[in-house]
């Protein structure tokens, strides 16, 4: 099977349900999801990047620095959606109090990144090979091994097609490209120049955890992500309080025009922008809408919200197990915040109490992470 990146079964679903027998289709089909376009996301029910291997647990906890951090007073507020225009996933409405801490003002970016590498040696996820006995784990049982030319170290790029589609299936605007990577993100012939000060891209949530150690911070919960999102603003849809999106001035690095082909460039990026090119919210946080998404510390469920029975609930940090009902046997973790792909008409990602989720080994061209510390 060749492998190129408009035609090739760049999902690894999709090449596993063209390699097995007609016997076995049907239980992949569960694999191959098709969005409902009311409930779609700009990389809704994507693979998982199929490999679980963790080379985070060798990086050493390091020292914390403030620097480029700004403290988030605690407090109680309410999370998840106050008007009719979120997922079901974003209700019901319940309040929360969190403790304070420190976050990031910014998404990491990849000057930072490399600043991690440099000093451990670390290897992301999506520059290794992914590995069958990982991958198996995560597919309906009896799956048959795909082909060895299938296994090669890559990663999800966006790659828009030249003309209007319908929006229900992700699989048309993204490519598993070989060799893809943070250091490479829209490919083997991209690189980092001029791009150090972008946020680092194509990191598992894994990556984002072993760096956050090596810096001796932590991911941020979905509650502490949201309340710090909110910036004491209480119940609005966005960081910046109502304004519609596209109002006003551009307010954060999300996608105008006709998704997933035409992009009228209105916010001045049509890709993704150096971090804290827009205002920040109230509480100094850049990109809290936009740009890239963010991977959160908590599992992902569905039904999370409706499972919390306190009348307040002093930082949550998720359930004890991953629910996705798309897609059963994918653990997946929480992300928030939307990214430049991000469009009113479609994902609205953007919104702060927007949930999305992936799992922990998947990179993705629009996905990356900020930290946080209680200390
Ligand atoms: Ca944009
Ligand atoms: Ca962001």
């Amino acid at each position: 099977m060749v492998m190129s990146t408009k035609q090739a079964p760049f999902i690894f679903c999709s090449v596993l349900c063209l390699t097995v027998s007609c016997k076995q289709e049907s239980a992949l089909e569960e694999k191959t999801v098709v969005v409902d376009e009311a409930r779609a996301s700009c990389h809704e029910s994507m693979p998982s990047r199929f490999t679980t291997t963790v080379k985070s647990d060798s990086i050493k906890k390091g020292e914390v620095s403030h620097e480029g951090m700004v403290w988030i007073k605690g407090g109680a507020f309410y999370m998840g959606a106050a008007d009719t225009e979120g997922r079901q996933d974003e209700y019901p409405l319940h309040q929360v109090k969190v403790d304070g801490f420190w976050m990031d003002v910014t998404e990491v970016t990849n000057a930072q990144f490399a600043s991690f590498v440099e000093a451990t040696g670390y290897v992301t996820t999506a520059e290794r090979v992914p590995e069958w006995e990982e991958i198996r784990k995560q597919l309906p049982p009896g799956t048959p091994k795909p082909a060895d030319s299938l296994f090669v170290a890559a990663s999800l790029v966006f790659t828009p097609p030249a003309h209007a589609i319908t929006l229900q299936d992700a699989r048309q605007w993204w490519s598993w490209t070989k060799g893809a990577s943070w250091r490479h993100p829209q490919g083997p012939g991209s690189n980092l120049e001029g791009k150090e000060q972008h946020p680092v891209v194509h990191v598992s949530w894994d990556d984002a955890v072993a760096y956050a150690t090596w810096a001796g911070k932590r991911l941020p919960t979905e509650a502490e992500w949201e309340f710090a999102a909110r910036g004491g603003i209480e119940n609005q849809p966005y960081p910046w309080g109502t304004e519609a999106i596209e109002k006003g001035k551009p307010k954060s690095n999300t996608w105008q025009g006709q998704f997933p082909n035409q992009n009228s460039n209105w916010d001045k990026h049509t890709g993704i922008a150096s971090v804290s090119s827009y205002a920040p919210n109230a509480y100094g946080l850049y990109d809290m809408a936009g740009n890239v998404w963010e991977w959160c510390a908590d599992w992902y469920d569905a039904e999370y919200y409706i499972s919390l029975k306190e009348q307040v609930s002093y930082n949550p940090n998720g359930p004890a197990r991953s629910n996705d009902p798309t897609e059963a046997y994918v653990p997946k973790k929480v992300m928030r915040g939307g990214s430049f792909l991000c469009n009113d008409s479609y994902c609205k990602g953007y919104r702060a109490s927007a949930r999305m989720k992936s799992s922990p080994d998947t990179g993705l061209e629009h996905t990356g992470f900020r930290c946080v510390s209680s200390l």
